[in-house]
C-alpha cells in the first residue's frame, strides 16, 4: 500500500544531480521547488512554476521554506555487534596503539567474544539505539556488516540481526558479509585455513539463505593478505556477489587495486592509497569510501588522498564506520563535518558522499538523488543552504524524514 500522491512545496531542493562537484552549483539546486510523490517514488521534481498541470490538482504540503535533500545513506557500518570497548579506549589513552591492543588479543577479537555469546535478539536490541540515532539524522539506508562472528553460526546470526532491524524500523538495510575482518584465536597463524574452513563455507551458507548483498574483507598486516582476500573474492565473483574492501587503512598492501580488479563497488578507508591505486579504482568505477571517524579515533596522521581521488574523478562517499573499536560514532552528519575539517573535502562532496555516491557504493541507483523515478526517501532540514549540513557540529537540523513517499 502506497501513501496517496502529494506535492511538496515551500522548498529549496538539493537534487545532487550535478556531476561537477567543483562547478558553480555542485548541489544541483532548485529554488522554490516542487516535488510530486506517488507510489513511493518521486514522480516529478522541478521549479514550482513549471509544475505540470496533471500534478497541479494533487493535495499540496507546504514545507515552510526549508531545504530538501535525498535522505542520507550510511554506506559503511558495523552497527551489529556485542559489547563495547570503552576500556580499550582507556588503554589507548594510556599509550597503547590500535595494533598493539589487537595483537594483545583485545581489539576486534574482544568484540568477537562478546558477539559470539549474544543471541540474535541481543544483537538487535544493542544495535537499535544507534540505528535510531541515525534515523533521527535523516538516514534512510544503512549498510551493516558481519565480521564479529568469525565462525559460521555467529556470522549468519549477525546478518539475520541486520535483516531483522529492517523489519523493525523504517530503514533500508544492505548487508555485507565480512568474514575476513580478523583472524580468530583458534586460527592463529593459520589465516589460509580460516579462509578455507570458515570464510568460504559460511559464504555459501549465508548466500543460500539470501543474507549477503556484498562480500567485504580487511586487507591489512593485522588481518588478511591480498592473496587471502583474492581467494574469498573469487568465490564471491562465482556467486555473482559484488565485493568491497577495507583497504590501505594502516599501510599500503595494494588492496584497492586488488578490489578494483574484482570490479569492487567500493574500497574503504584508503589513508595509505597511492596514485596507482587511485587510477585502478577510477578505471573500475570503484567508489572511495572515506571514514573520518576511524582516522580521528585512532589519531591517524596520514589523510586519504582526496586531491588524487578528485583529480582522477573517483566518486567519494562518506560513512560513519560505526563500530565499537576504531569508530564508536553513529552520527553521519558529524562524519560529513570531519570529512571537511580533517580531509578538506567540500561540503558538497560530503553531501554527495552521503547521498549519490553512498548509493553507488551500495549498488542502489534508485536512491541518493532527487529525480523522477527515484525512491521517495527524502530529508527535510531546518536549513537554507546545503552547506549547513556539514558545517554544524553536534546539532541536528533534521525537520522530517520521508520514507517511501510517506510523510
Ligand atoms: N577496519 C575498521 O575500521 C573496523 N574494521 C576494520 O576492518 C574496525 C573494527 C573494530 O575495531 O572493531
Ligand atoms: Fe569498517
Amino acid at each position: 500500500m502506497h501513501p496517496s500522491p502529494i506535492t511538496l512545496i515551500g522548498l529549496q531542493a538539493a537534487t545532487m544531480q550535478s556531476s561537477d562537484r567543483s562547478g558553480a552549483d555542485p548541489y544541483g539546486l532548485i529554488q522554490d521547488a516542487a516535488l510530486v510523490l506517488a507510489e513511493g517514488r518521486i514522480a516529478w521534481v522541478g521549479p514550482r512554476a513549471d509544475l505540470p498541470a496533471e500534478h497541479a490538482r494533487l493535495p499540496q504540503h507546504d514545507c515552510g521554506n526549508r531545504l530538501i535533500t535525498p535522505a542520507l545513506i550510511d554506506c559503511h557500518t558495523h552497527v551489529v555487534h556485542g559489547g563495547n570497548r570503552a576500556t580499550e579506549f582507556e588503554m589507548r589513552l594510556e599509550g597503547a596503539t590500535y595494533e598493539e591492543v589487537a595483537r594483545a588479543g583485545g581489539g576486534i577479537i574482544s568484540t568477537v567474544k562478546a558477539t559470539r555469546t549474544a543471541s540474535q535478539a541481543d544483537l538487535v536490541d544493542q544495535a537499535l539505539p544507534f540505528v535510531d540515532a541515525m534515523i533521527a539524522e535523516g538516514v534512510a539506508v544503512i549498510e551493516i556488516k558481519s565480521g564479529y562472528g568469525l565462525n559460521q553460526v555467529t556470522e549468519l546470526r549477525m546478518l539475520r540481526a541486520a535483516r531483522e532491524i529492517a523489519t523493525l524500523r523504517k530503514i533500508t538495510v544492505k548487508t555485507s558479509y565480512l568474514p575476513a575482518q580478523a583472524i580468530p584465536p583458534d586460527y592463529y597463524d593459520r589465516a589460509d585455513a580460516y579462509i578455507d574452513d570458515v570464510a568460504i563455507p559460511a559464504l555459501h551458507a549465508a548466500h543460500a539463505e539470501g543474507l549477503v548483498e556484498a562480500v567485504d574483507g580487511f586487507c591489512e598486516g593485522i588481518a588478511f593478505s591480498p592473496a587471502q582476500i583474492e581467494r574469498l573474492f573469487t568465490v564471491a565473483r562465482a556467486l555473482n556477489l559484488p565485493v568491497k574492501l577495507h583497504a590501505e587503512q594502516l599501510s599500503n598492501l595494494g588492496g584497492a587495486a586488488l578490489a578494483a580488479r574484482f570490479n569492487a563497488i567500493s574500497a574503504d578507508h584508503l589513508e595509505y592509497l597511492d596514485e596507482a591505486g587511485v587510477i585502478a579504482m577510477a578505471a573500475a568505477g570503484t567508489v572511495a569510501v572515506i571514514l573520518p571517524g576511524a582516522f580521528y579515533t585512532l589519531r591517524e596522521t596520514q589523510a586519504p588522498p582526496v586531491a588524487l581521488l578528485r583529480k582522477h574523478n573517483v566518486p567519494m562517499a562518506v560513512a560513519t564506520d560505526m563500530n565499537p573499536g576504531s569508530s564508536p560514532m553513529s552520527s553521519l552528519l558529524l562524519a560529513m563535518n570531519m570529512a571537511c575539517t580533517l580531509f578538506r573535502m567540500t561540503p558538497a562532496e560530503a553531501l554527495a558522499g552521503t547521498t549519490i555516491n553512498a548509493a553507488r557504493a551500495l549498488n542502489l541507483p534508485s536512491h541518493g538523488t532527487l529525480a523522477a523515478g527515484q525512491v521517495a526517501d527524502l530529508a527535510i532540514w531546518n536549513a537554507q543552504h546545503p552547506a549547513e549540513l556539514a558545517y554544524r557540529i553536534g546539532f541536528n537540523p533534521l525537520h522530517q524524514r520521508i520514507i517511501g513517499g510517506a510523510l
